[in-house]
């Protein structure tokens, strides 16, 4: 049964400024270090990868392969909104969802029909984003994925387990995960370029050139992967916190810093729809002591004002008046709400984000 499902968007960056500047669409589209700089690219729009132009490309390779690309800036925080939506839709339809990357994740339907799951998410994607996604349903994570990028773009890709062997035998074995160039490279010394002739290859010889990784990569070759999902739990707590590269011990300068935590994590507090009701300063003393004063409220709070106020109560409490090395804040106890790993795509994100564990 094909039951896991991959989620891909197309040319993610350039689709984005492609959707927001119709003007854009149909032109070869290049995301990341102008043209005259020396940056890389970060993705191209389908119309200029025909070009040759690709992800981690330098710019002025870009720009030599493709004269008449249109290069913009990466706009972070917009790829992160758009994501977020995407990620929504995705938990709206399916509770189990593993977000890969910005625009990646899998998806695990458990029991319901992954194939009419996928059509209805990328159907919805499509309508509430204005983007277009690739879709793989398969047996496993890897086929999934491997179904997702056959299907590129706007793909919509299934297979099934009596498909494995047609879909994998005459694949080249770089598109297995894990394989790079270097590997590939080695591989065809030996006289091994498809799957098919990888599966066939004499073991032996595999163990002696690949070591341990020859017996995963014939599991790979024989469409094996068990890797269940890894589903993160819900966020505990965000703690925002600093090291001094010199000793701190005004407390003026100190407030200031919490002060600073407060909006970040105000901001972060809002990104995720979290109310929290304990808030914790930490502090560590150049002689690593390190002491913390926390405040349970009566009710749940958000606002920066209302965590710095508390903040500044906090650190009054800490007796101890010598230098610090590391001053932190943390907000913890939060009610229901939307499940936070969100913040992972925020490109903005600043430290320290505690997680519940696995
Ligand atoms: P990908 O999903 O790898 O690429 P893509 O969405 O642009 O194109 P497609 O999936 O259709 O092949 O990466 C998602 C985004 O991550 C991409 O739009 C830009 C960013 N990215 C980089 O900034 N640098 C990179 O080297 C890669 C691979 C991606
Ligand atoms: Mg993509």
């Amino acid at each position: 049964m094909a039951r896991i499902v991959h989620v891909d968007m197309d040319a993610f960056f350039a689709a984005v400024e492609q959707h927001d500047r119709p003007e854009l669409r149909g032109k070869p589209v290049i995301v990341g270090g102008s043209a005259a700089s020396r940056g890389v690219v970060s993705t191209a729009s389908y119309e200029a990868r025909r070009f040759g132009v690709r992800s981690a490309m330098a710019a002025r390779e870009a720009q030599r392969l493709c004269p008449q690309g249109v290069f913009l800036p990466v706009r972070g925080s917009r790829y992160a909104e758009v994501s977020r939506q995407i990620m929504a839709i995705l938990r709206d339809e399916v509770a189990s969802v593993e977000p890969i990357s910005v625009d990646e994740a899998y998806l695990d339907p458990s029991g319901g029909d992954a194939v009419a799951v996928a059509a209805r998410v990328k159907s919805r994607i499509r309508e509430e984003t204005g983007l277009t996604a690739s879709i793989g349903v398969a047996p496993n994570k890897f086929l999934a994925k491997l179904a997702s990028d056959l299907g590129k773009p706007d793909g919509f890709v299934v297979i099934n387990p009596e498909d494995v062997d047609r879909v994998l035998l005459p694949l080249p074995v770089r598109m297995l995960p894990g394989i790079g160039p270097k590997s590939a490279g080695d591989l065809a010394a030996l006289g091994i370029h498809t799957v098919a002739e990888l599966r066939s290859a004499d073991r032996g010889l595999l163990g002696l050139h690949l070591g341990r990784r020859a017996g995963e990569l014939l599991r790979l070759a024989h469409g094996e992967d068990d890797r269940p999902l890894e589903i993160e739990h819900e966020t505990k707590s965000l703690a925002a916190e600093t090291t001094f590269s010199v000793d701190v011990g005004d407390r003026d300068v100190l407030r200031g810093q919490l002060h600073s935590f407060a909006a970040e994590l105000a901001g972060r507090m809002a990104a995720a729809g979290l109310k929290a009701r304990t808030i914790t300063v930490k502090a560590r003393f150049r002689d690593f002591q390190t002491v913390s004063r926390s405040q349970t409220m009566p009710r749940p709070v958000s606002e920066a004002v209302e965590l710095a106020e508390v903040a500044d109560d906090l650190l009054s409490r800490i007796e101890r008046r010598d230098l610090m090395r590391l001053i932190g804040l943390q907000v913890s106890g939060f009610g229901e709400g939307p499940r936070a790993e969100q913040l992972r795509f925020d490109f903005a994100q600043g430290m320290g984000e505690v997680q519940g564990g696995r």
